[in-house]
């Protein structure tokens, strides 16, 4: 298999994650202070993943976003994500605001296949997003939980490739991933067959035209890719580096976490 990209963009860690198995895993990314867009490293002890987090620093910063890359796939010619295996997305995401509000989004970016692309390097740009959930229930610095499933804070699905950026009326993932399946043309594109698409990329972020107003936080990211495997992040603060003194056993044990985390099959 290729190698492909996934969380390492930067990782403080020596630990190197080369590729991902069908199990799932989850995926402690730390270190990111200066790797991400914007983003701040913070403890949160009610995180719903660990004990830390990751929150965006645009607050006051006009034009601003933030953003991270999950997975980025640089060599297509091999595909290990496809749209249509896609069971489920969910992530946790706390914030000073109560209800239908802006909020980290996530999305997932396709191959080029010459139909409806959104650029030269990707096709389609599926976006999960809580600011239009179903059924929201989101009370004010709580960590709530957004997910493609459940009974409320359902994620709004809709492709943005051609510039449309969200409301009420898209497809839940299943609606998105039947052939049959048409909308109103702004949600989704007639013209792909959205199941056949290969994942590219996977990135989370905050919008350029509102972020300069929003504080937040984001953790606990799952995406159910089923027979592709699940891919697992739980976004953490930096860890407390070994002290000098730490010996020779203390090395070792280091050595061993570090490889039950990040050395994955
Ligand atoms: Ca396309
Ligand atoms: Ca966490």
């Amino acid at each position: 298999m290729s190698k492909k990209l996934i969380g390492s963009i930067a990782l403080a860690s020596s630990c190197f994650l080369t590729s991902l198995g069908s199990n799932a895993t989850i995926l402690t990314l730390d270190g990111q202070t200066n790797a991400g867009n914007n983003l701040t490293e913070i403890t949160d002890p009610s995180a719903p993943a660990g004990n830390g987090a990751w929150s965006a620093s645009t607050l006051g910063d006009a034009g601003s976003f933030s953003d991270y890359w999950l997975y980025f796939d640089d060599d297509t010619s091999s595909t290990e994500y496809t749209l249509g295996n896609l069971l489920s997305v969910s992530f946790d995401t706390k914030k000073p605001l109560a209800g239908e509000q802006n909020d980290f989004f996530l999305q997932i970016y396709t191959t080029t296949d010459g139909i409806a692309d959104g650029a030269r390097w990707y096709g389609q740009r599926v976006t999960f997003d809580p600011r239009y959930a179903a059924n929201l229930n989101a009370p004010a610095d709580t960590w709530n939980s957004w997910s493609t499933s459940g009974t409320e804070n359902v994620l709004a699905i809709y492709d943005s490739a051609g510039g449309f950026f969200g409301g009420y009326s898209g497809p839940t993932l299943a609606q998105l991933l039947d052939p049959s399946y048409q909308d109103d043309g702004n949600y989704s594109n007639s013209i792909v067959d959205y199941a056949s698409e290969q994942v590219r990329g996977i990135r989370i972020a905050t919008g350029t035209g509102w972020a300069s107003s929003f504080e937040g936080a984001i953790d606990n990211i799952s995406l159910d890719f089923g027979n592709d495997g699940t891919l697992n992040f739980d976004l953490e603060a930096t860890q407390v580096s070994a002290p000098a003194n730490l010996g020779l056993f203390g090395l070792f044990a280091a050595f061993i976490a570090c490889s039950r985390r990040f050395l994955v099959k």
